[in-house]
């Protein structure tokens, strides 16, 4: 078990497919336009049925495309969730076009949102390591470093910050740098 505890709360690792989690939201990785795709974003749509789809039309016609570091709610449809929050993570391209900060922006996003709610537990999967080709490994670093900021940091109601990885080398590579960060924090005196 892959497990950091903050005061708020705790957030772990698992492997598994994030559509078969039950949390208050689960994070889709999506792209700008919000109107699907492939990778965790196909099987979120395709898992949760056509009303994520829908809503997210109506987020379309209402206020355009989502910017790269952004994120937007919609319900979960048949998942077993409340929300689905879909971030648009970056697309890599060398790590010199503000991708790092842009990716922290997308989990800040996420986690505030769920905050706003009044969430108790959220699921991550890897956001823009699959087909935005973001280096896992930063991706990685970033995405845990934003959280445990996040919940040491912020007054929150989140519990249960989770991260669902899709292969067990995804897996490994999210417990070396949350190892990392354990080692780095500091019980205070
Ligand atoms: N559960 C958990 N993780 C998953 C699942 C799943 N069911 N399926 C895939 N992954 P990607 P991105 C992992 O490509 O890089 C889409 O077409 C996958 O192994 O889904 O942010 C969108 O519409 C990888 O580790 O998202 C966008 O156009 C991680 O999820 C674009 O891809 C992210 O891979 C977004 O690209």
């Amino acid at each position: 078990m892959y497990v950091l505890t903050t005061d708020n709360g705790a957030i772990s690792l698992k492997r598994g497919d994030i559509t078969h989690e039950t949390a208050d939201a689960i994070v889709n990785a999506a792209n700008s336009g919000l109107l699907g795709g492939g990778g965790v974003d196909g099987a979120i749509h395709r898992a949760g049925g056509p009303s994520i789809l829908e809503e997210c039309k109506l987020i379309r016609e209402d206020q355009g495309k989502c910017p790269s570091g952004s994120a937007v709610v919609t319900g979960a449809g048949s998942l077993k969730a409340k929300f689905v929050i879909h971030a648009v993570g970056p697309i890599w391209s060398g790590g010199n076009r503000n991708e790092g900060p842009t990716l922290a922006a997308a989990y800040s996003k996420c986690l505030n949102l769920a905050t706003e709610y009044s969430l108790a537990s959220i699921c991550f999967p890897s956001i823009s390591t699959g087909a935005y080709r973001f280096p896992i490994e930063e991706a990685a670093k970033i995405a845990l470093e934003t959280c445990v900021s996040f919940m040491r940091g912020k007054a929150t109601t989140l519990q249960d910050v989770r991260f669902v990885l899709f292969s067990d080398d995804d897996l490994a590579v999210y417990a070396s740098r949350l190892e990392e960060l354990s080692s780095t924090i500091k019980s205070p005196a």
